[in-house]
């Protein structure tokens, strides 16, 4: 037995960028650690508006907030859902969120009521930060909300905007004594305590609270910041790096690895409500944006669309990629526009999110790179579970700071996905012989849609909900613009006329955009094993085939 657990051991591929030191810290002074080094420099800029915010700014507001958040009656350790797109002002509530000891639940700004309502009420949110153009449907998911617990409203707005009645404007909640602010100095955030709350379906099932703390996060931010993989420019003679913020600051990937390193480094941070495309061109010219965070689509808009001239890309140095894989057709015909390190990383928001990353060297385009400082990954065979020889494909789990505490209120789930320390990530992988990691294939149910999670269950609960459905499985199709998108497989009920288009319509109302299904199939059964699971693969393979 001995023998067998050496053997194992000399499976497990541990970092080559060798150890880490985790400092005694929260999320929010170790992203504003270095402002007394560039106070004056742009934090954050609106892509649409132009309104800025220096860094001194953006730590006096943070403060001033955190003060509001408590003066309005909030506790450390309640939870606040920001609702919010890429806004300036969202990352200034953000920080005072964390600054007053709260936990931060970021939903989609693209949901519609119900999933709002899921997740204000999985989350006990106690309070919901909004916009003018979300507060109706915000208001739609509190009315939803069973139980006594009714969160009040704050949206953020134009001062011409007139708020509805009930909804309070955060320039109010701004507006706070310097008494009010030493309130803040009593909330001690230890490192252990709760941060974020995103929600992830994880490798089955409904989108689940995931736990992380402030040591989570600073773990993860300090594991990238290695000067192998770490991709500012960091000399003084140079202007500050510039990144445009166009993936959401409710995904890990937009927040963290987006957002949160570039704050270390005094860089100016471009937010991206929304793509458009004339907007983020506009954005990566006009503050010469020399490092750009994506996923496959965005690539595929770099590298193909006919907007994009090479004077677009001219200043760009760095293009990271994650989320999902990216095509190395489009990243070769990229780098015809432009001479950019292409590099991807890999991970979860289980995972705070980074496994893996390129370094900075990197040749190979798909590769996502090699395992952060600090954190073990081994590949366990998909049948028995045993670990095996990483060079052969198999289950991805990881062990380390950055791995999260669990799913909120979930212990069974929790349990399924962390087994002695080690984060089963349902993604299926293997080393080459330089220790960088391949992903080949996904055995989780989760589908992928423009690097963006759609839990299978959730539109297979919408579908079972049809009078004429009797049964239903919804899995990822490939596509070639969004990577996958969800195909649902429906039995009828006996003597059912449903249509193609009658799914459709019925499913569209009900989940955000993204969510919407491609197409369905109609079958005579649903191919399930023994104990009653869809063979989801047989699935998959059926309609990847054609
Ligand atoms: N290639 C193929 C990839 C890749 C991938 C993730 O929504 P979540 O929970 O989380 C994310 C995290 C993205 C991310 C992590 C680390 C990193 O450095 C980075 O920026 C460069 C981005 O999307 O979805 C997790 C699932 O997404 C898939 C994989 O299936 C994983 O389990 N995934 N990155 N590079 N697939």
């Amino acid at each position: 037995a001995r023998c067998l657990a050496s053997a194992n051991q000399q499976h497990i591929v541990t970092s080559p960028f060798g150890p880490v030191d985790i400092p005694e810290t929260t999320i929010h002074e170790y992203v504003l650690k270095n402002v007394p080094e560039w106070p004056d420099n742009t934090a954050l800029v609106c892509g649409m508006s132009g309104r800025e915010y220096s860094y001194e700014a953006l730590q006096a507001l943070s403060r001033k907030i955190a003060a509001g958040f408590l003066k309005s009656g909030l506790k450390p350790g309640q939870v606040v859902a920001l609702l919010l797109p890429n806004l300036p002002e969202h990352m200034i509530a953000l920080l005072g969120a964390l600054q007053a000891g709260l936990v931060v639940s970021s939903i989609n700004p693209l949901y519609g009521p119900d999933e709002i309502c899921h997740q204000i009420s999985n989350s006990d949110a106690a309070v919901v930060l909004t916009f003018p153009a979300k507060i109706s449907e915000a208001q739609e998911a509190i009315r939803q909300i069973q139980g006594p617990n009714k969160p009040p409203l704050i949206a953020i707005h134009q001062p011409t905007d007139t708020l509805p009645d009930g909804v309070r404007s955060f320039m109010e909640l701004l507006m706070v004594e310097d008494e009010d602010e030493a309130e803040v100095d009593k909330v001690k955030v230890k490192p252990s305590d709760l941060a974020l709350l995103l929600y992830s379906s994880g490798t089955t099932g409904l989108p689940k609270g995931v736990r992380l703390t402030h040591r989570n996060i600073v773990a993860n931010l300090v594991q990238v910041d290695h000067p192998e993989i770490r991709i500012d420019r960091m000399s003084k003679s140079e202007p500050a790096d510039a990144t445009a913020c166009v993936l959401p600051f409710f995904h890990i990937y937009g927040l963290t690895v987006g957002a949160f390193t570039h704050l270390t480094t005094g860089a100016k941070l471009v937010t991206i409500p929304r793509f458009e495309p004339e907007m983020y061109l506009k954005a990566l010219i006009q503050h010469k944006v020399n490092i750009a965070h994506v996923v496959p689509p965005l690539v595929q808009f770099l590298a193909n669309h006919p907007a994009v001239t090479a004077k677009h890309v001219s200043s760009l140095q760095y293009v990271i990629n994650g989320a999902a894989a990216i095509s190395s057709t489009d990243a070769k015909k990229l780098l015809e526009k432009k001479k950019v390190v292409i590099m991807s990383g890999y991970g979860l928001t289980e995972s705070s999110p980074v496994i893996t990353s390129a370094r900075k060297t990197v040749t190979n385009l798909t590769t996502v790179g090699c395992v952060v400082s600090g954190s073990e990954v081994k590949i366990c065979d998909t049948e028995t579970g045993e670990i095996i020889d990483p060079s052969k494909p198999g289950e991805i789990c990881c062990r380390g700071p950055q791995i999260m505490q669990g799913y909120h209120k979930n212990d069974q789930a929790t349990a399924e996905t962390i087994k002695d320390g080690w984060l089963h990530t349902g993604d299926v992988g293997y080393f080459d012989k330089d220790g960088q990691l391949f992903i080949v294939d996904r055995i989780k149910e989760l589908i992928k849609v423009k690097g963006f999670q759609v839990a299978p269950l959730e539109l297979e609960e919408i579908l079972q909900s049809h009078k004429d459905i009797a049964d239903v499985a919804v899995i990822g199709k490939k596509d070639k613009r969004s990577g996958e998108v969800p195909v649902a497989f429906v039995v009828k009920n006996p003597g059912s006329k449903l249509t193609e288009k009658e799914v459709l319509d019925f499913v569209s109302p009900k989940v955000a955009e993204y969510k919407q299904l491609d197409s369905v199939v109609f079958l005579d059964s649903i191919p399930k094993n023994s104990t009653g699971k869809i063979l989801r693969r047989e699935l998959r393979e059926t309609i990847n085939k054609a």
